[in-house]
């Protein structure tokens, strides 16, 4: 009987989907879900849940050893708008949890890890349209920095130590069941919320801003696909660019006027612009397409269908 799989971080926005869906596949026991705070009725009644602090090494080895884990998928990170108020948290959180989940595996405590890295790892000197896999990357907010450095010590552990690390590039994530926390890219979740409750939102990026998104099912398929995947074939060890689709708030809301035509949108962009000017509109990803199989399912009308439908099963 293979271990059991540890979701750090699972009371967040893709850490409680995530958790719901391994625990689909796998069975509720086999998946623990693991947070500072409590999470959703959904993931607390589901299966078992331990409280953790990512950074304390000590109590993430507790978890492993008490439940017997093979594979962590670490979650928990402070993202791109919150982490440029508090740099230095952002820079612990995102760094220490980390190191306690490589060294784990250095040590063959765990046998493999899952963890994300961005967008936000390219900077406002990388190629804008159509970003490739390998190109100049000169982050410039917190969050990107640690991210970037995230990558180059999984490849590090890789290399040296054989540890087998697998990690995409998310791009914005969008959902409806549970709401994000501190991103740069939260008004594409935000304006549907909005649109539903007022008929109206007004976004913090501006009108032409365009940043590349997936919705939420096709980021669980991308980081279930690749941890599945035989290890040989993920040649890449820091973490693959993925894409699915790309917009610009206009035309969100010119997708989501389609469905309610009384929407309207106003624009007052805020300290995220500048942080969004500074990520890629578009991205390459044909390496995770050929080596891993990447295919995503959800375009932009997809994506608005899927948003406005789930919302209004919600509140009924
Ligand atoms: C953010 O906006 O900070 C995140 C991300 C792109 O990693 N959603």
């Amino acid at each position: 009987m293979p271990g059991k799989i540890l979701i750090i971080g699972a009371s967040g926005q893709i850490g409680t989907e995530l958790s719901l869906k391994l625990r689909e596949i796998h069975g509720n026991e086999r998946v623990i879900a693991s947070d500072i705070r409590e999470g959703k009725d959904e993931l607390m009644n589901s299966g078992p849940f331990e409280v953790a602090d990512a950074t304390n090494a000590q109590q993430i080895g507790e978890i492993v050893e008490k439940h017997a884990i093979s594979e962590v998928y670490l979650m928990a990170a402070m993202l791109s708008a919150t982490a440029e108020k508090a740099p230095m948290k952002a820079w612990h959180l995102n760094m220490e949890s980390l190191f306690n989940v490589l060294n784990l595996a250095r040590d063959k405590k765990i046998a493999k890890i899952f963890w994300p890295s961005s967008i936000a790892v390219f900077g406002p000197t990388t190629p804008k349209e159509g970003t490739p896999q390998n190109t100049i990357m000169e982050p410039s907010t917190v969050y990107g920095i640690s991210k970037q450095t995230g990558e180059r010590w999984c490849e590090y552990f890789h290399r040296i130590y054989g540890v087998d690390v697998r990690s995409i590039r998310y791009p914005g994530i969008i959902s409806y069941r549970t709401l994000p926390g501190g991103g740069t890219t939260d008004y594409a979740i935000e304006i549907f919320h909005e649109a539903v409750k007022n008929g109206s939102y007004t976004s913090f990026l501006s009108e032409d801003t365009s940043l590349p998104m997936m919705y939420m099912e096709d980021a669980i398929k991308a980081t279930i696909d690749i941890m599945e995947a035989p290890s040989e074939k993920i040649k890449i060890r820091s973490a693959y660019n993925l894409s699915a689709m790309s917009f610009t708030p206009k035309e969100l809301a010119e997708e989501i006027k389609k469905k309610l035509p009384e929407f309207k949108i106003n624009y007052n962009p805020d300290f995220r612009q500048r942080i969004a000017d500074s990520w890629p509109s578009s991205i390459d990803d044909s390496q995770a397409r050929e080596d891993w199989g990447w295919n995503p399912d959800f375009d932009i009308e997809a994506l608005t269908t899927a948003m406005l439908e789930g919302m209004k099963e919600q509140l009924q």
